[in-house]
């Protein structure tokens, strides 16, 4: 087995035996040929440790990871360091795929938990991608490319550990397009928001509008946020992505609040915008070009974006509050929220997830959550919007039970900005001031 050296120069050594497996396999051509397996191991957090702690640490790290990995190899498996984090593990003369697995596990727990390293009691734990041979590629650089995009795929979808398979070739040639596609479409002004307006369940006056984002795809038809956010985490193209849409709503706020500047627009972040400040500048320059109040914009976050890094997450949207914008907890009620960090959390709104607000009229047990949701939210000085409203019964419902704003398809569904203005004018037209609720609910 080969010494692990902490240079990332081991991979030409890699690709070295990866070729000489390939040559022996081909030789072996019409017998029942030996499969191996490649294993990419990243170490989840090295960045921190070394921040933290110092390279002579991170290193003393690295050793001790490549000690304990070599401890449940066996005699003809070999072990490389690849790059910075990363180590890659070859298995060979595997005697059936569904050893790979049972071997990656081994692997894994020996290094996950605390282990004391230099003198200090660290917590590690590695992600794993793996590929087989010849099962998923013959040469040894697409097999690296399989092991990769397994690796990349499990850190992606928060797993420890996935195996290649050819749906994930199809994913990350589909993203990549669609990556493309995105830039391209962003750079050329394709993208589009479209409205969908929030009533005061109360006096039925209009409230705001939160902007949804349309993508009109050339191709392929419209395309939903829900898939092309998703690609665009996956890079920088978030923060773009997200300017514009910042951009794009303050300046249309300025149409839809014509005759009320107490109207205010929302818009959705992403979970990945909360873990640093970058997006404290991104809003500060985008109400800076408009001239927007800071209290005209609610910007919308979902509660598992929040709770899966609670302390940074607090940090930026103290910022954030203390700027002046009013913060939502969007799709309440369906992550984990600790109610402890909820209450510490500087939110001035809290979102009912649909879910439980489409069929309440029906459902008791919807009933019961909701009404519970609008009293945790009214406790903790929070007004509460509920989403998905989509028949009479539930908007009434809704107003019985002191929620504060409603928002759903019974009184207008996302709309682009013309559609929208001429709602609004219609509405102005048709209701006096003291019956819009009543008029809505008629919609
Ligand atoms: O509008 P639609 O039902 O297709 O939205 C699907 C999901 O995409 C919703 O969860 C919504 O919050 C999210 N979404 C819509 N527009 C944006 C946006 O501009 N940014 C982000 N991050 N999410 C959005
Ligand atoms: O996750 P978020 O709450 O941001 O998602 C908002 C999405 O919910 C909107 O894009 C819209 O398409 C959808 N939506 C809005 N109103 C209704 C409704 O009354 N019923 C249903 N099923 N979906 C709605
Ligand atoms: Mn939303």
């Amino acid at each position: 087995m080969r010494e692990t050296t902490f240079t990332p120069s081991d991979r030409p050594a890699l690709l070295q035996t990866l070729q000489r497996i390939a040559d022996g396999t081909r030789a072996e051509h019409g017998t029942r040929a030996e499969r191996s397996a490649l294993l990419v191991l990243n170490l989840r957090r090295f960045r921190e440790i070394n921040i933290g702690y110092g390279h002579a640490v991170g290193d003393a790290v690295l050793y001790a990871v490549a000690k304990k990995i070599r401890r449940v190899l066996r005699r003809n498996d070999h072990l490389f360091h690849i790059g910075n984090d990363e180590f890659a593990v070859l298995l060979t003369e595997l005697k059936s795929p569904q050893i790979v697995q049972l071997a990656i596990e081994k692997v894994l727990d020996t290094i996950s938990g605390n282990h004391e390293i230099a003198g200090h009691l660290l917590p590690l734990a590695v992600v794993c991608g793996a590929a087989i041979h010849p099962d998923h590629a013959q040469d040894p650089q697409a097999l690296l490319r399989a092991a990769d995009m397994a690796l990349h795929h499990a850190q992606n979808q928060n797993l420890d550990y996935a195996l290649y398979d050819d749906s994930l070739h199809w994913r990350e040639r589909q993203h990549a397009t669609l990556k493309t596609d995105l830039r391209h479409a962003l750079d050329n002004n394709e993208l589009l928001l479209h409205y969908q307006p929030q009533i005061d369940l109360q006096s039925g006056g209009i409230c705001g509008h939160e902007a949804l984002m349309r993508w009109p795809h050339p191709e392929q038809g419209w395309i939903g946020p829900d898939v092309f956010i998703e690609v665009a985490e996956e890079s920088d193209l978030i923060h773009d992505l997200t300017f514009w849409s910042l951009n794009v709503a303050l300046r249309e706020w300025c149409l839809l609040s014509e005759t009320d500047k107490t109207v205010s627009v929302s818009v959705n972040l992403s979970a990945r915008l909360l873990d640093s400040q970058e997006i404290v500048e991104l809003v500060r320059r985008a109400l800076n070009i408009w001239g927007a109040a800071p209290a005209a914009l609610v910007l919308e976050i979902t509660e598992s974006a929040v709770m899966a890094n609670p302390e940074k997450a607090l940090a930026t949207l103290n910022t954030l509050h203390d700027m002046g914008i009013v913060l939502s907890i969007d799709d309440f009620g369906t992550g984990y929220s600790s109610l402890a960090y909820l209450k510490r959390l500087p939110v001035r709104e809290l979102k009912i997830d649909k879910s439980f607000v489409r069929h309440m009229a029906q459902n008791l047990q919807d009933r019961q959550i909701v009404q519970s949701v609008i009293d945790l939210a009214h406790n903790l000085e929070m007004r509460v919007v509920a989403e998905g409203i989509e028949n009479d019964r539930t908007l009434t419902m809704l107003a019985d039970m002191g929620c504060d704003y409603g928002q759903g398809y019974l009184i207008a569904r996302p709309m682009p900005l013309p559609e929208t203005l001429d709602w609004l004018h219609a509405q102005r037209e048709n209701q006096p001031a003291d019956d819009r609720l009543g008029t809505c609910s008629s919609l």
